[in-house]
């Protein structure tokens, strides 16, 4: 029995975006293209943890937990190909500050607890495709996945039975402006 779990921080797509995102996947991509990625698997990787223990990820928990982040929205409207990962991807033109701020918090916090962080930058992406090795048309610019964040999980992956499972383990909240009278002045 391993006492590790494989962890990462991340932001899910609502699953009404993960519906629509799926369709629309299936009508950009031939299925030789790649394997497409389950609807309730699409997220945002903000940090990967790697096989960590129950007591690091308890401790990476109780920082999580003391982030004040603003919530921030993205519109999905890049996409490319990473044939040395066999990826295929959408990412958006303008990363907000709020997302680029909360993965620095969480991949530096992650760092000094000993995960080990890729040294590349960090490029916010949905993986939509693995096992895209090979030369893969790109849908043409000019769509647009808008979404609002409103929170950022922590979950672990799990490959079992030939499929990998990914399980929300705790979730924060971050943070809208209150939108009432009290706070309107002229
Ligand atoms: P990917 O989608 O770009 O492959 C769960 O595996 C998530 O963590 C995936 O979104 C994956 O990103 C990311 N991930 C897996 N291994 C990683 C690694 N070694 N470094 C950074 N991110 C990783």
């Amino acid at each position: 029995m391993s006492d590790t779990r494989r962890l990462f921080f991340a932001l899910p797509i609502p699953p009404k975006t993960q519906r629509a995102l799926v369709k629309w996947r299936a009508d950009q991509f031939s299925a030789e293209a790649g394997r497409p990625i389950a609807a309730a698997n699409l997220h945002i990787t903000l940090a990967f943890l790697g096989d960590i223990s129950e007591q690091k990820s308890q401790a990476l928990q109780n920082m999580a937990a003391r982030i004040k982040q603003p919530a921030f929205s993205l519109d999905l409207d890049d996409a490319g190909h990473w044939p040395g990962a066999g990826v295929v991807w959408l990412g958006t033109r303008r990363a907000p500050r709020g997302l680029l701020q909360l993965a620095e918090l969480l991949r530096s916090q992650a760092a000094r607890s000993g995960c080990y962080q890729s040294p590349l930058p960090f490029h916010p992406h949905v993986t939509l495709l693995r096992g895209a090795t090979k030369a893969v048309s790109l849908p043409p610019s000019g769509f647009h996945w808008p979404i609002d964040f409103e929170y950022f999980a922590l979950y672990s992956s799990e490959f079992r039975r030939g499929r990998t499972r990914y399980e929300q383990i705790a979730a924060w909240p971050l943070i809208t402006p209150k939108k009432t009278s009290e706070n309107t002045e002229y």
